[in-house]
């Protein structure tokens, strides 16, 4: 593609279009930057390397006043948009920000997609693709948009790529080698109407395959499983539920690997030998292993890198065992249905640490699972009275108020006795006391162990 002087419009200056604009101007083009925010709410702007004549922020601008010969979308800015409208009307190429960074970047793409469990299965396969010793890059959704970081790599690196429904709507030429499918739920419908729209959207990650690369779907997903007459690719199910004659999945307490035809069944691993819990995490752990088996590990190589794995930080993070309490941080968890996911993931009784600013949810279903799950229920937070009604409504016995974070986590010590896990999975964001459920995990983190008196 010519790229010298190419008018391209980049619409949305979050992370995805600062980095589009770098990449664009690098390659030559003459790069627009539009954003309905103004340049005080817009960080790292300012740093860009645009004239006022180029950078139009505020409001939407005129398509004929840029006429723009390529449009770069950042995920989530919604199609709908008049200027994106009018592109497609008039034959303008619309490329969401991935279709830029991977355009001219020879890597083996790795690409992750789903619902649920998306971050957790790319880290997973980041480390795994570290263990073959050639160059990787892990980028995406994940946080770090693509463009910029696959620079100059060649053939022989991998980039392992977090891509969200919203990035994988405007590709044209992204070819992902090993697509991952994990599960598909309704989620983001406000964005792509229906479901089937959805699932679309999420099946383009296999738009570009050939015969040679590998699209590996969860099997028990009778969506994604539904996909799989379709494919151009080799397909690998996995399951983490019943035993497939050829596929990745659980026979006894064992994750194996099974092929009919070689009439071979190898065992990888068993869960039990995981730090990560949960049937959910089965599903990012078997997708995980069948994409490092297809960068060329070896069934051993890849149960080592399992076992070593400790998760992503803040979402069912193992903190550490302290007089025989296992701490978990799970400040990730914002909406009742990680929460939930985070319950389900553990046998042992349970100190849920819960609370902070509800997102408009309601709790009930949340509390039944607490009713069964939870031995005691610390509640925190602006959003503590409304979880507290919801856990009376719902029969929870016990429920203790904290009057702050810091003291939330002392009841909560207080609360467990050797063999229980305190779980910290608030089921609302961390707004009321903190910046960010970062902020509020790493607080958590370093008040187990202080309390423990470890070296922080
Ligand atoms: N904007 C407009 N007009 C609009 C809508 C938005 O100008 O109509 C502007 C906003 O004012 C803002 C900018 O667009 O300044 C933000 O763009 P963006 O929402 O695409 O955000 P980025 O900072 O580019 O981050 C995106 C992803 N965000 C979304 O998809 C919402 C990040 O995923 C991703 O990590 C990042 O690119 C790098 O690839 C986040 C996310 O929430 C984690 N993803 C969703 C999810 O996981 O559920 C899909």
């Amino acid at each position: 593609m010519e790229w010298i002087n190419k008018r391209v419009l980049v619409i949305g200056a979050g992370l995805s279009g600062q980095a589009a604009v770098r990449k664009l101007q690098r390659l030559g083009a003459e790069v627009f930057l539009t954003d309905s925010k103004v340049l005080e709410l817009l960080a790292g702007v300012e740093d860009l390397e645009l004239d006022q004549a180029h950078l139009l922020l505020g409001s939407v601008p005129e398509f004929g006043l840029i006429n723009p010969e390529l449009i770069v979308l950042s995920p989530g800015v919604s199609p709908k948009l008049s200027l994106v409208q009018i592109a497609i009307s008039q034959n303008v190429s619309v490329w969401s920000e991935v279709e830029l960074a991977m355009y001219d970047c020879p890597a083996l793409c790795v690409g992750v997609t789903g619902t649920n469990g998306k971050t957790t299965t790319t880290t997973l396969i980041g480390e795994l693709a570290k263990r073959t010793g050639r160059p990787t890059v892990v980028a995406g959704n994940i946080g770090v948009a693509l463009s910029g970081q696959v620079d100059g790599m060649g053939e022989n690196s991998i980039v392992v790529a977090e891509l969200s429904s919203f990035q994988l709507e405007f590709i044209d030429k992204l070819r992902v080698h090993v697509a991952i499918l994990l599960n598909l739920t309704p989620d983001h419908l406000d964005r792509h109407g229906t479901l089937e729209a959805y699932l679309a959207s999420k099946a383009q990650i296999f738009k570009n395959q050939t015969a040679t690369d590998l699209a590996i779907l969860n099997w028990d997903d009778p969506l994604v499983r539904g996909l799989g007459p379709q494919m151009r690719s080799r397909i690998l199910y996995f399951s983490p539920t019943s035993f497939l004659q050829d596929g990745i999945s659980l026979w006894h307490d064992q994750i194996v690997y099974a092929e009919k035809e070689k009439r071979t069944m190898i065992p990888i691993i068993s869960p039990k030998e995981l730090h990560l819990r949960g049937a959910h995490n089965l599903e990012n752990v078997m997708a995980a292993a069948a994409a490092a088996k297809a960068l060329g590990l070896s069934w051993t190589e890849i149960a080592e890198g399992l076992r070593q794995f400790k998760g992503v930080e803040h979402r069912e993070e193992i903190v550490g065992t302290y007089e025989g309490v296992l701490f978990v941080n799970d400040s990730k968890g914002t909406n009742t249905d990680a929460a939930t996911k985070a319950l389900l993931a553990f046998e042992e009784p349970l100190v849920l640490i819960a609370g902070g600013k509800n997102k408009g949810l309601d709790f009930h279903d949340f509390m039944k699972v607490v009713r069964v799950k939870v031995k005691s229920l610390i509640l925190l937070g602006l959003a503590a009275d409304e979880l507290e009604q919801a856990a009376r409504d719902e029969g929870v016995q016990t429920i203790i108020r904290a009057t702050t974070f810091e003291d939330g986590v002392e009841k909560a010590i207080a609360e467990a006795v050797p063999g229980d896990v305190v779980l910290l999975s608030p089921a609302c964001t961390s707004w009321d006391m903190f910046k960010s459920y970062e902020e509020r995990g790493e607080l958590f983190k370093e008040l187990v162990r202080r309390h423990y008196r470890e070296p922080i």
